[in-house]
């Protein structure tokens, strides 16, 4: 059999395409693989289908959802793209993209500007020094505009944004791209497939903006060099040869961000586009060096994509495919890898075989013979790796740092539609965690319920999709339940006395206990205060025993009670009928009677709420936060966004993710973390206490 073309490490490109949801990430990617020749069709993801985009859920719901590689061989080079969803839900694809790109290209839509999934992806590309092209998309679309986006992008993302392109004509206007490389204009005609064009000189209404971005252009490359300044004030010169190599490592050292522009639809700009990733993007032989652990050990390893080095290949994404298994994806990040090596598992030294070695192009899969050290490839029905692990050679154990996936912060109730769904739960939840790192799900005894995280209800709802497609388990959703806890507010001293005789031998524990409040979040303490021996050492620990059982079902509506110090300072006992159970009994029996006159309450948890949006939404956002019995703690206002602060019952925050797309069209979105447990107010504690009394009713009736 025929095996797919070997590109070395020298003419390998990774590039990782990114933006907000819709900004035409995948159009482009399409466009640009059809415009090389390597792929054979070209679609768009408007109809549900792409090269990077065939999952039944991407189709139903025409967004990406999951990291997917395609390539293009151009040049005699091979651009492996990484195509990303720009759904905040599924940032994690996203990060994982970044962390195995040596470049990115970063897409703005020429009507919509740089939203907040722009700005996500910038930030995460800044955390990993990592280089940029910026690409302005769809400039055939009605109300397109280059020159607005630039500024936007100048003033949202970067100052250093250069552009080395001018469009020609904008929304259906849009035919041609003047090149500042090659100072000429590109004229697409009607019919144009793959990108092609003619050449023709610049067009007299667009004569003196391209005098003024080439001189900045000129500029910007003649001071990153002596020479060519010298040459530069003198009057002359800087050759296209010359400025695209100065650029190259301008853009490697995250100096400047060229601005590209065209339209991923009608493949205007993408020969142009390919051309500059081979040339400006730097191949994995000179992206920054990986630091690897030896198993084992603390010493770091320095690796770089180079063929003799050891063997590091990081598995950054896993998938499961009807008739194929799991896909396990992954970067040789130093070695080379032949078809049918013997590899093992970083992590468990467990051994792997990699069979049917192969590069993806969206859904189809190709065997190559070797990946050498910076290439992308793909393995099936790997034993036991998954995403994040390391595979290596068995004498060089090596893990190579992980991704660093969102935490999966929204939670919901799940449970299986049927007994048959509910038997499967326990096998399905944990391969979809395999997946998927940024969802988990967990039974919580306190809850009784099955908790499923991710990091968006867009995201959790899709993985039950997949869950019913692929493994046939369907679910039905609740909200969760609230982890309400109760404690004191004011202090309450008695006795707890515990005597029973019954024939033969009987039973006798007493003791005086002191109940005081405790700050927020201390837990709970005992303190032994007994003089002379009136309850013996041995039987003290009982009394803590019997304290913290009893606390733990609660006494105004069967939550924990916390936050509140137990003293134990008087009692007495009786030589034969005392026992450990006595006075577990007894103490028991001092705490249910003395904590009702304590002025118990209820807790709530709280949330710290950070929701970023574009500023018009704020006021709207910040009534709905009060309606919510939030507390906003501060406001952020930068270039157009702000940030909200606030402190939220979580009981007050289901579905929140959906409340504010709904109030801002999707452009605002919110992260949270657990912060404290906080007093409820009392017309809503005596709802909770209502209710879960008729819920104990139910029960037992
Ligand atoms: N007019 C026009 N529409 C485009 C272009 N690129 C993408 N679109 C449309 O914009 C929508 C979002 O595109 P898509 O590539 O899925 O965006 P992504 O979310 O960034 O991957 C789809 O309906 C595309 O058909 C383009 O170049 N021109
Ligand atoms: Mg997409």
């Amino acid at each position: 059999m025929a095996f797919a073309k070997e590109f070395t490490t020298e003419k390998i490109r990774n590039v990782a395409v990114l933006g907000h949801g819709g900004s035409g990430k995948t159009a482009l990617i399409d466009g640009l693989c059809f415009t090389a020749g390597t792929s054979k069709r070209h679609e768009d993801p408007a109809l549900g289908q792409a090269l990077t985009m065939y999952t039944p859920e991407e189709a139903a719901h025409k967004i990406s959802i999951q990291v997917t590689p395609a390539y293009a061989e151009h040049l005699d080079h091979k651009i492996n793209f990484l195509d990303t969803p720009g759904y905040l839900d599924f940032t994690g694809e996203a990060l994982a993209a970044t962390r195995v790109a040596d470049a990115a290209v970063i897409v703005v839509g020429a009507t919509s500007g740089v939203e907040v999934g722009t700005e996500r992806v910038w930030e995460y590309c800044e955390a990993r020094g990592l280089p940029r092209l910026l690409f302005v998309s769809m400039m055939d679309k009605e109300h397109a505009n280059f020159d607005k986006i630039y500024e936007d992008i100048k003033t949202k993302l970067s100052p250093n944004v250069l552009p080395v392109e001018i469009p020609i004509g904008e929304g259906p206007d849009f035919h041609g791209i003047i090149n500042l490389f090659s100072e000429r204009a590109h004229l697409y005609k009607k019919g144009t497939a793959t990108g092609e064009y003619d050449e023709g000189d610049i067009p007299e209404e667009l004569r003196s903006k391209f005098e003024q971005w080439e001189t900045e252009l000129q500029e910007t490359i003649a001071t990153t060099d002596e020479s060519l300044l010298e040459r530069y004030l003198e009057g002359g010169h800087i050759s296209r040869d010359e400025v695209i190599d100065a650029m190259a490592r301008m853009v490697a050292r995250g100096e400047i961000f060229p601005l590209f522009c065209g339209s991923g639809r009608l493949t205007y700009g993408l020969q142009a586009l390919l051309r500059k990733i081979v040339e400006l993007c730097p191949s994995p032989r000179e992206a920054q060096a990986e630091l690897a652990t030896r198993a084992g050990l603390d010493q770091m390893v320095e690796l770089k994509a180079d063929d003799d080095g050891p063997l590091a290949a990081l598995v950054f994404k896993t998938t499961t495919e009807p008739h194929v298994g799991e896909l396990s994806f992954f970067k040789v990040m130093s070695g080379q890898i032949d078809n049918g090596a013997e590899v093992v598992n970083a992590s468990d030294q467990k051994p792997e075989k990699l069979g049917h070695l192969s590069i993806s192009l969206g859904k189809e899969r190709f065997e190559v013979q070797r990946l050498h050290a910076g290439d992308i490839g793909v393995v099936a029905k790997l034993k036991h790796t998954h995403t994040n692990d390391t595979l290596c050679s068995k004498d060089r154990p090596l893990q190579l740092e992980k991704i660093d996936f969102p935490k999966p912060d929204i939670a919901i109730a799940i449970r299986g539609a049927t007994r048959n769904d509910d038997d499967k739960l326990g096998e399905v939840l944990p391969r979809l965690h395999e997946e998927d790192p940024t969802f988990v799900a967990e039974f919580n005894a306190e809850l009784h319920q099955t908790i499923a995280r991710g990091v968006g209800e867009v995201h959790l709802d899709i993985l039950f999709e997949r869950m019913r497609r692929k493994y046939n388990v369907n679910v039905e959703t609740e909200q969760p339940k609230i982890a309400y806890r109760e404690t004191i507010t004011g202090t309450g001293e008695g006795q707890g006395r515990f005597r029973k005789q019954t024939g033969g031998r009987g039973q006798f524990g007493d003791c005086w206990v002191r109940f005081k409040p405790l700050p927020r979040g201390q837990g709970y303490a005992f303190e032994n205060s007994i003089k002379g021996g009136v309850i013996p050492g041995k039987y003290i620990p009982s009394v803590d025993r019997g304290i913290q059982e009893a606390a733990n079902r609660g006494i105004l509506a069967g939550y924990p009670l916390v936050d509140f110090t137990a003293e134990c300072f008087d009692g007495s006992y009786h030589n034969v009928d005392s026992s450990d159970i006595a006075f577990q009994l007894a103490a028991s029996l001092a705490f249910n009677k003395i904590v009702p006159k304590a002025r118990p309450v209820l807790l709530e948890p709280v949330l710290e709420v950070a929701v970023t949006t574009p500023d018009e939404y704020v006021g709207d956002i910040m009534g709905d936060l009060t309606q919510r019995r939030g507390k906003v703690l501060g406001m952020d206002p930068n270039a157009g966004r702000t940030v909200i602060r606030a402190h939220v019952p979580e009981a007050e925050l289901y579905k929140y993710a959906a409340a504010l797309r709904a109030m801002t069209q999707g452009r605002a979105y919110h992260t949270r973390s657990f912060i404290s447990y906080e007093r409820v107010p009392d017309h809503e504690a005596n709802k909770i206490i209502t209710e879960r009394k008729q819920d104990k009713e139910e029960v037992h009736a």
